[in-house]
């Protein structure tokens, strides 16, 4: 019975991995939610390259706030500030993709482990430029003809949040972060995020957004998924 071996394997495997992993773990998770008025971007416009413009249909929504149902925040990074354990910590070799796709960098925030690759792709076919402007890393700055669809940049020092921009469209902007650990996220239009395999400790959670800032909360983690929400809301004017 060749079909059902596969699946025995797979049972055993993990039976052994939870026998190998640490006695105890626990993690953090939460939706960051946008609180206040909205306020009304403006549209990207693309008009100046019209390769780009006619890739999309309608108005390009503005990157800098960008909310799903219910106020919940997208492009929120999430990190575990302090408390993590000081060790080495092997970055994954499975690169994270930076594609530009309409002209726009997919995704708009992320976050690498030192030394784990980025694969920036160049899915639109037209001339773009990264030029990526780090403060602690070294900065890079390519040139991306239509003809090349993929490149790849390695960062080798942490560093928080900095810019990715092209030198070619002044709307395109994508924000990372490179981590000593891999204890982070980065949050999609339903404002969650989860961080797992913490050992028990104290920590500060530290959530980031482009415009608005940091904003960090204490928690004490033991054997189980510590629940920790945040709001974020525009700077009150005067
Ligand atoms: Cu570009």
């Amino acid at each position: 019975m060749r079909t059902n071996s596969v699946p025995i394997l797979v049972a055993g495997l993990a039976a052994g991995l939870l026998l190998a992993g640490p006695a105890m773990a626990g993690g953090v998770s939460g939706t960051v939610t946008y609180s206040g008025s909205v306020p009304k971007l403006p549209a990207i416009k693309m008009s100046a390259d019209p390769g780009c413009a006619k890739k999309h249909g309608d108005e390009v929504a503005n990157e800098m706030l960008v909310l799903g149902d219910g106020n919940k925040m997208a492009n929120i990074f999430v990190q575990v500030k302090s408390g993590v354990p000081q060790k080495e910590y092997k970055a994954p070799s499975t690169p994270v993709v930076l594609d530009q796709d309409g002209c726009q960098y997919r995704p708009h925030v992320f976050a690498v482990m030192v030394g784990q690759p980025i694969s920036i792709k160049n899915s639109d076919g037209l001339l773009h430029n990264v030029h990526a402007l780090p403060e602690v890393n070294n900065s890079f700055n390519k040139a991306m003809p239509g003809t090349v669809t993929e490149a790849t940049h390695v960062f080798t020092k942490p560093e928080p949040m900095f810019k990715i921009k092209c030198d070619v469209h002044p709307w395109m902007a994508s924000y990372v972060a490179v981590m000593s650990h891999p204890y982070f996220d980065v949050t999609s239009t339903d404002g969650k995020f989860s961080i797992a395999d913490l050992p028990p400790g104290n920590y500060e959670i530290e959530i980031w957004h482009e415009k608005l800032g940091t904003k960090s909360q204490k928690v004490n983690v033991k054997d189980e998924t510590v629940t920790v929400d945040f709001e974020m809301s525009a700077p009150s004017k005067g």
